[in-house]
């Protein structure tokens, strides 16, 4: 299945794994680029030589393309950013923040860049400063997410720009896939999905949280010190919202969240850890293998597509 991000990054299918802290390490990076898909791993706020280290570790495993995805609200992120140009790494996406200062040295060592962008303004700021596409990511998303939902974000990133659109927030099967490529996306980026495949080291509490999830059980701390955070509700969303509502300083709360998503994606604590989805958790059924849920996703989706309203 070609479009003008499967050219751009060499991969079978068009569909990209997010780059999720703790989530998106080699195993699982190595199993979707193994399967077709572009498989990131997710260098939040891991040191950079243990980021270093994970690149070397998924070459052992695929010779498929992968990539890194940048999470900019880390201050390690300037020391990521030449890592992924040391070691050849040929894309890079970025999350939460604005990568600019980067461009230029990624763009000169031939590194494809794809921000993640949650509104019009800044995919058009990316476009200008050299991005070879953006992944347009509405609020549906697990992690940290801006506004706009899914639904109305794409068309309008992709009204607004020319460079191609990938859509993410909200897609977990051939459904989601079909009806992002009617709204003009070009491919498809899954998180929630990938957290509960056969290949992710994810704790196995934290796997059949989501599988239990229903439509409604994610919640967002976070909103009122501009850090909105989509996870699953328990214990600590519970507590975190109460100190966010009698208006706790920035310490106390940062004391309950200090390492609570390695405590949910490592330990199993699903109680008192941050277990980061999307709000399509509630679609999640079993898990599978990264290939099994691709083939499910494309195949669902083009035979959507080809069939049309009927
Ligand atoms: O980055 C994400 N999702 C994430 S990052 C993350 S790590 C984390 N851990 C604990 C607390 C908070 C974060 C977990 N999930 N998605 C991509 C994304 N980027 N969503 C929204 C944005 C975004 C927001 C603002 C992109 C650009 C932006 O612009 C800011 C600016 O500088 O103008």
């Amino acid at each position: 299945m070609k479009t003008r991000l499967t050219e751009l990054i060499g991969t079978e299918y068009p569909v990209i794994q997010g780059g999720m802290a703790w989530v998106a390490e080699y195993h699982l990076a190595a199993a979707v680029a193994n399967a077709g898909g572009l498989g990131l791993i997710g260098a939040a706020s891991a040191p950079p030589e243990v980021v270093r280290e994970q690149i070397r570790e998924a070459k052992k495993l695929t010779d498929k393309p992968f990539g890194v995805n940048i999470m900019l609200m880390n201050p390690n992120s300037d020391e990521v950013a030449k890592i992924v140009i040391e070691e050849g790494v040929k894309v890079v996406t970025t999350g939460a923040g604005n990568p600019g200062r980067f461009m230029d040295a990624w763009k000169e060592a031939g590194v494809k860049v794809i921000p993640v962008v949650a509104s019009v303004a800044m995919a058009k700021m990316m476009e200008r400063a050299g991005a070879d596409a953006v992944v347009a990511e509405g609020t549906e998303a697990g992690g940290h997410i801006g506004e706009s939902t899914t639904m109305t974000l794409v068309p309008q990133v992709v009204d607004a720009v020319s460079i191609p659109v990938i859509a993410a927030g909200g897609i977990a099967d051939g459904r989601g896939f079909a009806a992002a490529f009617m709204l003009g996306a070009e491919g498809v980026q899954m998180g929630t999905r990938f957290v509960i495949a056969k290949e992710s080291i994810v704790h196995e509490n934290y796997k059949q949280k989501l599988i239990k999830a229903k439509d409604i059980d994610s919640e967002v701390t976070g909103r009122k010190n501009g850090h909105p955070v989509r996870q699953i509700r328990n214990q600590l969303t519970r507590e975190y919202l109460k100190l966010e509502e009698n208006g706790a300083s920035l310490e106390e709360m940062e004391k309950l969240t200090l390492g609570s998503l390695r405590k949910a994606v490592i330990d199993g604590d699903v109680k008192n850890g941050t277990v980061m989805a999307g709000q399509i958790a509630g679609l999640l059924k079993k898990e599978e293998t990264c290939r099994e849920i691709i083939e499910d996703v494309v195949n669902g989706g083009m035979r959507l597509l080809e069939k049309g309203w009927k």
